[in-house]
């Protein structure tokens, strides 16, 4: 009695073990599957032009591999020995620009004006760079990302932050922007 006990726990059990095989070696499938679709890149290339008369230039580029999103972002023109914000802004659903717009007329482009049209913070840049001695800054990184929060990488904006204003340090300042293109 007690011997067919044991055996019926151990058929329970290996029927267990191999629905939980099945359910594994299913699950392993999909990733597999996932990660071929993955596979396939969308590049995309950026200009950045200077925002807030800051004199800064550069270039982005992204690569989209599924949810593995790597950047590289030169610029120069930048404060030397700052270390300046960078960042992916978008509105959700929205395709943004970087026409950005001195709407209270004070002479610059303060970062709650620049939201106003390209959007928040839809992806940080870190770690954020300094700017070496000659102004210049790289970015080299690759981030897993939010597809959600992140949406189509053609319909945000790449940004740089960062400058003197009146003698003042204003980090938030944006200094640069540019429109990802797919090439
Ligand atoms: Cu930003």
């Amino acid at each position: 009695m007690r011997e067919r006990w044991t055996t019926g726990a151990v058929i329970l059990a290996v029927a267990l073990l191999g629905g939980s095989m099945a359910a594994a070696a299913a699950e392993h499938t999909k990733a597999a599957a996932g990660s071929a679709g993955a596979t396939a890149a969308t590049e995309y290339e950026a200009t950045l032009s200077a925002a807030n008369g800051s004199g800064v230039n550069g270039t982005a580029h992204l690569t989209l591999r599924g949810r593995s999103l790597h950047v590289v972002v030169d610029a120069s023109g930048l404060t030397p020995g700052r270390q300046h914000m960078a960042h992916l802004h978008g509105k959700t659903g929205e395709n943004v620009s970087c026409d950005l717009k001195d709407t209270n007329g004070d002479g610059m482009v303060d970062e709650k004006e620049a939201e106003a049209q390209a959007g928040k913070e839809v992806l940080f840049l870190r770690p954020f760079p300094s700017a070496s001695k000659d102004g210049k800054i790289h970015i080299d990184h690759t981030y897993t990302i939010d597809p959600a929060k992140v949406g189509p990488i053609e319909d945000r904006v790449v940004e740089l932050h960062g400058m003197e204003r009146g003698g003042k340090w204003i980090d938030t300042l944006p200094v640069a922007c540019g429109k990802p293109a797919k090439r």
